[in-house]
């Protein structure tokens, strides 16, 4: 299958605001060094680099982010969700495929928010794959840590318990039933009870060992493609083994294998519903020489196309000789 030529779109969302462990403000820079965007390129699509989006230096004085209070990191995260969410929508309006480099989850509060209210312009259902070790399905009120990079998905299926700080025209609305969560294997108890009670399917580790991901792909899929939909892609680092994926901050033995984690990828590239991504919680601070940045951009590269054989290598190719 021919990659064809898309305008991708980056954009960088330097935030730890929405997560207990500091680092994940790094994951931009740690992409673009991995070569993110040189991979990209490689496969002949046009990249557009947008810089990062980040909170105004604190005034000289001011606590250490160590010290920071529960209101000013959820200010920092609901500031960016924002600016995140009005960005990528003009991203979107202009025919673009929106890269959202994170930055902890709670960046995807804004840029599926981007993708919901773009969508909801053109009538177009809106469906989320969320990959990922857990469900970030929490809100203020079930959630046992309080951060805000657990509730990203809970927020945007308009779950209550979240007050009016958490609401403004930035802010769209998906249909939980059209939320698919890939990778899971820790889910706290309460939030365990709304995802079955609001029809989220959770795809967790057991049913990829017993199943396999071809199969449970082809589904979410399918319905996509049944409903003419617009498909968001949600990629957390820690969806992945500890092994091969180091470098996060809440890590979880038992992650996706280095195949199935391309797999996924390479299935959703030849599926041709996505039109959006998240790359998020790649926390270079705890990465092992950027094994795991490395491994985040192998996937994206994957999804955009990258095939092990190559797009032209046919036979008839081989047979001019005229390559080597
Ligand atoms: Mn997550």
């Amino acid at each position: 299958m021919a990659v064809k030529s898309k305008r991708i779109d980056l954009l960088g969302i330097a935030t730890a605001a929405g997560a207990s462990v500091r680092g994940a403000g790094m994951g931009p820079e740690a992409l673009r060094v991995a070569g993110l965007i040189e991979a990209l390129l490689d496969l002949e699509h046009e990249v557009i680099d947008h810089g990062d989006l980040r909170r105004a230096p604190p005034s000289p004085g001011a606590s250490p982010a160590s010290q920071r209070l529960p209101d000013e990191r959820r200010n920092d995260v609901l500031d960016l969700a924002a600016r995140t969410s009005d960005h990528g929508c003009e991203l979107l309006q202009q025919g673009g495929f929106p890269v959202f480099i994170g930055g902890d989850h709670s960046i995807a509060m804004g840029s599926v928010s981007a993708v919901a209210r773009h969508c909801d312009t053109r009538g177009k259902p809106v469906f989320v794959l969320w990959i990922d070790a857990h469900a970030d399905f929490n809100t203020p009120i079930t959630s046992p840590t309080g951060n805000l990079h657990g509730m990203p998905l809970a927020l945007l299926c308009g779950e209550p318990g979240f007050d009016d700080s958490f609401h403004g025209p930035w802010l769209g609305r998906i249909d939980s039933r059209n939320v698919s969560i890939i990778g899971a294997r820790s889910i706290d108890r309460d939030e365990r009870r709304l995802l079955q009670s609001r029809g989220v399917e959770v795809i967790d580790m057991r049913k990829i060992d017993e199943l396999g991901v071809v199969a449970l792909m082809r589904g979410v899929i399918e319905r996509v493609k049944n409903a003419g939909g617009h498909l968001h892609v949600s990629l957390d680092v820690d969806a992945m083994d500890p092994a091969i994926a180091p470098g996060g901050g809440t890590l979880v033995p038992g992650g996706l294998s280095y195949r199935e984690a391309h797999l996924i990828m390479e299935m959703l590239h030849d599926s041709g519903v996505v039109g959006s991504l998240d790359v998020v919680e790649l926390n270079p601070f705890l990465d092992h020489g950027g094994q795991s940045a490395t491994l985040l951009v192998d996937l994206v590269a994957s999804l955009f196309g990258r095939t092990i054989m190559g797009e032209e290598a046919g036979p008839m190719e081989f047979a001019t000789g005229e390559d080597s």
